[in-house]
C-alpha cells in the first residue's frame, strides 16, 4: 500500500510534529510505502534537522519527503488530508477517477461528540470521491493517540538510569540539582508568566526551569530577571523531537501546548499543564474542559488541577492556582503516571488508521 500524507504548516510546528511521527511510524512500524508532501520546507527542518531545504524529493527514515505535488503527481491508494488542510485540484481529481481513499486526520479533542463522528463520510459535492474524517482520541470510539510502539519502555528505561539522565543533562548543557524541582516551559504568550514566576519563588524547593527556544519567554525572562529568586532558569536551543520527549520525562512538571507537545507530556506520565491553542469564541476552552473531566475523572483534585489549568489559559489569575496545584504534586505525579499506562493499553492512533484504511479499500 501507498501512502501520501499532505502537511501544511499553519503557524508554530504542531502540523509537520504530528505529520511527521505519522509518517515516520507509517513507514517504519507498519511497512507502508508513504510520501510527505510539505508546504514550507524552512519550517519543517526545524522537526526534521536532516531535510535539505534546497532539495526537492528527499528520503528521511524511510518516508519520502516532497514539496506540495504538482500536476502530475499520481495520487497513492490513501491519501491523508491533515487538519483540514486541503488537497490540490487537480490531484484530487485523479485521486477520485483512480478511487483513492481519502482520509481528513483531524485535531485531538476529549469532547463527546467525536466518538459519534470519527471514521464519518462526506462525500465531496461534485468528484466521485468521499472524505472519512478521522479523530484522534482518549476511547476506543475514536482514531487514539498517536503513540510509538516502544515508547513506555524506553521512557521506564531512560528513568531507571541515573546514568542516561546524567549522560542527557550534560548534552543540554545543564548542572541538574539534586534538591530542585525541575519544570519544562512551552507555552502561548498569552501565558500568565508573570504568576507563573511568582508562584515558584514561594515554593519550599528551588526551582530549576528548563526553557527550549522561545523567543518570547526569553524577552520576559530578560525583562524580569529580578522575579527569579528561587528559580534558576536555563535556556536551551530547540531541541529535537526526541530530546524535547526526553526533557518531558526527566522533569517534575511540564508546561506544554497546542496539539503534539500535549500527547507528548501524556505519554511521559508526569504531571502537566496543557494550554490549547486559542481559538474564536472561547472554543479551546470547551476544548480544555473536556480534556480535564475525562482525563482527571477518577482524581481526588480534579477541581485544583481544572483551576490552574483554567487559569493558565486565560492568561490571568495563574499564581495562587499553581500554588495550590504544586501543593499536591506528589499525588498528580502518581496519578498521571497511572493515566499513562492506562492510556498505552489501548491501540495507538496508526495501527488504527491502518486497519481504518484496510478495511475500506
Ligand atoms: O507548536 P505548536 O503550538 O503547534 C500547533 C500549531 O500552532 C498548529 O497550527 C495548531 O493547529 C496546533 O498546535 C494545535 O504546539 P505542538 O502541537 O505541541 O507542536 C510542537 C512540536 O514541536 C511538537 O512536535 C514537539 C516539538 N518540539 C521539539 O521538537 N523540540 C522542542 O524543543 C519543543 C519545545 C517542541
Amino acid at each position: 500500500m501507498h501512502y501520501d500524507i499532505f502537511c501544511k504548516i499553519v503557524d508554530n510546528f504542531g502540523d509537520i510534529g504530528v505529520c511527521w511521527r505519522l509518517a515516520k511510524q507509517l513507514a517504519n512500524a507498519h511497512d507502508l510505502r508513504i510520501r510527505l508532501f510539505i508546504d514550507d520546507f524552512s519550517v519543517a527542518s526545524k522537526i526534521i534537522p536532516s531535510l535539505n531545504i534546497n532539495k526537492t524529493t528527499q528520503f528521511i527514515e524511510n518516508v519520502e519527503i516532497s514539496p506540495w505535488p504538482v500536476d502530475s503527481t499520481q495520487p497513492a491508494n490513501v491519501v491523508i488530508e491533515t487538519f483540514a488542510c486541503g488537497l490540490p485540484e487537480a490531484y484530487l481529481h485523479r485521486a477520485a477517477q483512480q478511487k483513492s481513499l481519502w482520509i481528513n486526520l483531524d485535531y485531538l479533542s476529549a469532547e463527546d461528540w467525536v466518538n459519534v463522528f470519527h471514521a464519518k463520510p462526506s462525500p465531496h459535492p461534485t468528484l466521485p470521491i468521499t472524505k472519512h474524517f478521522f479523530f484522534p482520541g482518549f476511547t476506543a470510539n475514536t482514531g487514539g493517540l498517536i503513540r510509538e510502539k516502544n515508547l513506555l519502555v524506553e521512557r521506564d528505561a531512560f528513568l531507571a538510569s541515573t546514568q542516561q539522565q546524567a549522560a542527557f543533562w550534560q548534552k543540554l548543557g545543564v548542572q541538574p540539582n539534586e534538591h530542585a524541582i525541575k519544570i519544562s516551559l512551552f507555552c502561548y504568550a498569552q501565558a500568565d508568566l508573570a504568576g507563573l514566576f511568582s508562584a515558584l519563588n514561594q515554593y519550599s524547593q528551588p526551582i530549576q526551569l528548563v526553557v527550549p527556544e522561545n523567543s518570547l519567554i526569553a524577552n520576559f525572562i530578560a525583562n524580569n530577571i529580578q522575579l527569579a529568586k528561587n528559580i534558576q532558569i536555563c535556556q536551551l536551543p530547540f531541541l529535537s523531537q526526541d530530546d524535547y520527549d526526553k526533557l518531558l520525562w526527566a522533569c517534575d512538571l511540564n508546561f506544554v501546548r497546542g496539539e503534539d507537545s500535549w500527547i507528548r507530556a501524556i505519554w511521559a506520565g508526569k504531571p502537566f499543564i496543557w494550554q490549547p491553542y486559542i481559538q474564536t469564541e472561547n472554543t479551546h476552552l470547551t476544548k480544555l474542559e473536556a480534556f480535564i473531566n475525562l482525563y482527571y475523572k477518577s482524581y481526588e483534585q480534579k477541581e485544583m488541577v481544572w483551576k490552574a489549568h483554567k487559569h493558565w489559559a486565560a492568561g490571568h489569575g495563574f499564581g495562587s492556582a499553581l500554588e495550590n496545584y504544586l501543593k499536591t504534586l506528589k499525588n498528580t505525579a502518581a496519578f498521571c503516571q497511572q493515566q499513562s499506562m492506562l492510556l498505552a493499553q489501548q491501540t495507538d492512533l496508526a495501527t488504527r488508521l491502518v486497519a481504518f484504511a484496510n478495511c475500506n479499500t
